[in-house]
């Protein structure tokens, strides 16, 4: 390692005072870059956006990582939390070279620097933020909280990567952020990569201080301390000690994860590891002017944004302007062609150690797609439709056990779960691996090891940024949740799916593995958790993002959700939403009928169908409880009357409702009046709110015969039957309302209607007396003569 001189620290310091000057340059000027002119109005941007306070601190933790590299060739990638810093890395990538190997039109010239700093921003330019376009990054940090989990998900079972993650003071007040402290308990110093946070302690927000930025150097020893950390604090205001601390600070943290790489490599037994992180505290807005009309603006948040908002309007604004640009004299930094002195860039890596390049940052160079077992060996016998019953999750869960064993050498394959593997019935996983885990085990644990390749933490949030980041750097994964607190990560989602559509138009993004949710835990079996546990409402969610982004499949029976679970782990740059019970539920179509089913996206249903190709109605089902309850009302109907011509159709993909030309799975006209005619009534029975259906059948013919039933958002603790009762989606209310819709038979359904009303009056009070459904119901099969029930 090269010793700090007082040589190598006035270097490290001169790189700063350029990425600081081209940081702020890009903030201001469309000409004029490198000021070799007096500043006038017309070198000044008609809209000045973006963001200073937080540059001169990401240059600083920059400008010292690049002299770590240099001196140890480490593989660091860096995750900025505060990506509205974005100027500020793009300096970086700037002088580094990075930037115009993407970008040839930024070079080191003039007209390069003079492009460089006008295109920031501005309709079409770089954007405010870090985004899927900026080399080197997998984090956009615009909606802050989620770098340090993007960070451990990036490192685990990339050994070699360290990834130098820069948490906003500010950001680290969000719930997400607060809780991926604790993802050092998951890291596995033998088999993983290791995580340099770096606490941006600027002290202040938006508009306000924060809370850290007034916590004692001590409280925050303490707090650290507490999470596992070993930390060390930089802090001043006088850049030659600090460059002098953070070098060494960043030279301890480098040889304390290479010492616990190496002790645990050699075989000891690592319980705690102790990683390193760094409190970096220094003036938000740093070497910016210090105050304007009186008002401080370095070193208080003021400097958040654009410290001299109106220079172009105001001279006194203006020359400070000026001033300000001027004092890190850009005509010392860079000659009159542009080029930077080389001393100003003497502390950059060279080739892919640049952190523009570090190549885990376009994972997708790294996929090696997965090996996947045949899932249609898993299948379940299912000799006639609803002769067996089966838990779909614990079928899958066989499935997902022999990924597992299948990709044991690539190692890039992990299950993510917010503690709850078991009780979606999962555990069949715990046949090939278990649940990472680094601090203390004790004897009674079950199924935790320090190896372990399954991800739980209670924090959904955690789960998530874990997930994103591994699948940003190359690799596979499936993340299981209750249906009902998926939601609780609905935002970190539309952050994710935005990265997703526009690294999609960044062509040298290579495609990733999709985001693969499987919900199981549904809103239709609460039994024993109730209301709090019923909300479908991430189908929403999904359902508004990009058409090249969203799928949703809502397979009706195992079979149909192991040929889904095939698929997506096969598919590439999607949001994959899989919702599938984990309750014993009918099963309804052998294998081979499975698959072609899943195929078509959405089909009839011949054996429970009696239209002989003319149906007076049609009963629809997408989910597997509504389906039960569709299916369960054609046999109804027909025992009752016989002569009503229903078809039974099932979606497993949802978007085959939506019309071609709004989503690529959409069915052709043709095929989706071949399904629903063109004018028939269709009683559509929805795992989740009715007005998604609607929605999607917008641009249908006749969208206003499709009737929905889904949630109601009705429930409590109660019976299975019940929930569907109270939500009016049971059989006898999907009867009830296509009796009402055919005309042809309305004589004779007047009796039968009186007749499905009177049983569910007796469900009502058969529930209160006997705490469980009425025999009729909980001993339902279907049977293709659907002879009475005696
Ligand atoms: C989740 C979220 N809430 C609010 C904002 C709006 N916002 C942008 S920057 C910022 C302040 C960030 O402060 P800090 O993390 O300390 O960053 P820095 O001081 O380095 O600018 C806020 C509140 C946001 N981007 N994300
Ligand atoms: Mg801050």
């Amino acid at each position: 390692m090269n010793t700090m001189t007082d040589e190598q620290i006035r270097l490290v310091d001169l790189y700063w005072q350029a990425a600081n000057y081209l940081g702020a340059a890009q903030l201001y000027l469309v000409d004029n870059p490198l000021l070799l002119e007096p500043l006038s109005p017309e070198h000044i941007k008609p809209r000045l956006l973006g963001h200073w306070g937080t540059q001169p601190g990401l240059n600083l933790i920059y400008a010292h990582l690049n002299r770590l590299i240099r001196d140890t060739d480490a593989s660091i990638m860096l995750i900025v939390g505060p990506g509205h810093g974005a100027p500020a890395i793009l300096a970086n990538l700037y002088l580094e070279g990075t930037l115009a190997e993407y970008y040839p039109n930024l070079k080191f010239d003039l007209p390069g620097m003079k492009e460089f700093v006008r295109q920031f921003s501005i309709p079409y330019g770089m954007p405010s933020h870090l985004y899927p376009g900026t080399p080197g990054m997998i984090h956009e940090g615009g909606e802050l909280g989620y770098c340090l989990s993007h960070a451990y998900g990036a490192v685990l079972d990339n050994p070699d990567l360290i990834a130098a993650c820069i948490v906003g003071d500010g950001e680290a007040e969000t719930g997400p952020l607060a809780t991926a402290w604790h993802s050092n308990k998951y890291l596995d110093p033998a088999s993983s990569g290791a995580v340099l946070p770096i606490l941006h302690l600027n002290g202040y927000k938006l508009s306000g201080p924060s809370l850290m930025g007034r916590m004692s150097d001590e409280e925050l020893n303490s707090l650290f301390t507490g999470y596992g950390y070993r930390v060390r604090i930089v802090s001043g205001d006088d850049p030659g000690p600090v460059h002098r601390d953070m070098w060494e600070a960043v030279d301890w943290a480098y040889q304390s994860i290479r010492s616990l790489q190496e002790k645990a490599l050699s075989g000891n037994d690592i319980e705690r590891p102790a990683w390193p992180m760094i409190i970096l505290r220094t003036l938000k807005g740093w070497t910016g002017p210090k105050e304007l009309d009186g008002v401080k603006i370095e070193g208080t948040f003021h400097s958040h944004q654009i410290p001299i908002a109106d220079p172009a309007t105001n001279p006194e604004h203006m020359q400070a302007l000026e001033n300000w640009l001027k004092s890190y004299h850009p005509e010392k930094l860079f000659d009159a062609t542009g080029q930077p002195v080389p001393q100003t860039v003497a502390i950059c890596p060279v080739g892919d150690r640049r952190i523009g390049k570090n190549p885990h940052a376009n994972g997708g160079r790294f996929l090696t797609p997965l090996e996947l077992p045949e899932y249609t060996d898993y299948k379940v016998d299912v000799p006639a439709p609803g002769a067996t019953k089966a838990e779909g999750t614990r079928e899958l869960g066989k499935f997902v056990r022999d990924v597992f064993v299948k990709n044991e050498s690539e190692r890039n394959f992990r299950f993510f779960c917010p503690d709850e593997t078991t009780s979606n019935r999962m555990e069949h996983i715990f046949e090939a691996t278990e649940r990472a885990f680094l601090w203390p085990l004790v004897e009674d644990d079950e199924y935790l090891s320090r190896g372990g390749r399954v991800m739980e933490i209670l924090s959904e949030h955690t789960c998530q940024g874990w997930l994103e980041g591994y699948l940003l750097t190359g690799r596979h994964g499936i993340f299981a949740c209750y249906e009902a607190f998926i939601p609780i990560i609905d935002s970190m989602l539309n952050q994710y799916a935005k990265w997703l559509k526009v690294s999609r138009e960044v062509e040298w993004r290579k495609p990733l593995s999709s985001l693969n949710y499987l919900l199981t835990s549904h809103v239709w079996r609460q039994d024993h958790n109730g209301y709090t546990h019923q909300v479908p409402s991430f189908i929403n969610n999904i359902v508004n993002k990009k058409s090249t982004v969203a799928r949703i499949y809502l397979p009706p029976d195992a079979n149909c959700l192991l040929s889904v679970a095939d698929h997506c782990l096969r598919s590439r740059d999607y949001v994959n939403l899989i919702v599938a019970s984990k309750q014993m539920n009918p099963q309804w179509l052998s294998m081979e009928e499975a698959k072609a089913h899943c195929a078509r996206g959405a089909s009839i249903w011949e054996w429970a169908s009696n239209d002989d190709g003319d149906p007076d109605v049609i009963m629809a089902s997408a989910g597997d409880v509504p389906t039960e309850e569709a299916v369960a009302a054609t046999w109804l109907l027909r025992r009752e009357l016989p002569d009503l011509r229903v078809r039974m159709v099932n979606i497993v993909d949802l978007f085959t409702m939506i019309s071609r030309d709004d989503h690529p799975h959409g069915l052709d006209a043709k095929v989706f009046a071949d399904l629903f005619t063109t004018d028939k009534p269709v009683i559509f029975a929805f795992h989740g709110y009715p007005r998604v259906i609607h929605e999607l059948l917008h641009h249908r013919p006749n969208p206003q015969r499709f009737h929905v039933h889904g949630y109601l958002e009705e429930g409590r603790t109660t019976t299975p039957f019940d929930m569907r009762v109270l939500n009016q989606i049971s059989r006898y209310h999907l009867a009830i309302n296509a009796l009402r819709r055919v005309d042809r038979v309305k004589a004779k359904a007047g009796g039968i209607i009186d007749k499905f009303e009177e049983r569910l009056a007796a469900h009502r009070s058969y529930i209160k007396e006997h705490d469980q459904d009425m025999p009729e119901i909980r001993d339902w099969k279907w049977s293709p003569e659907a002879v009475p029930v005696k």
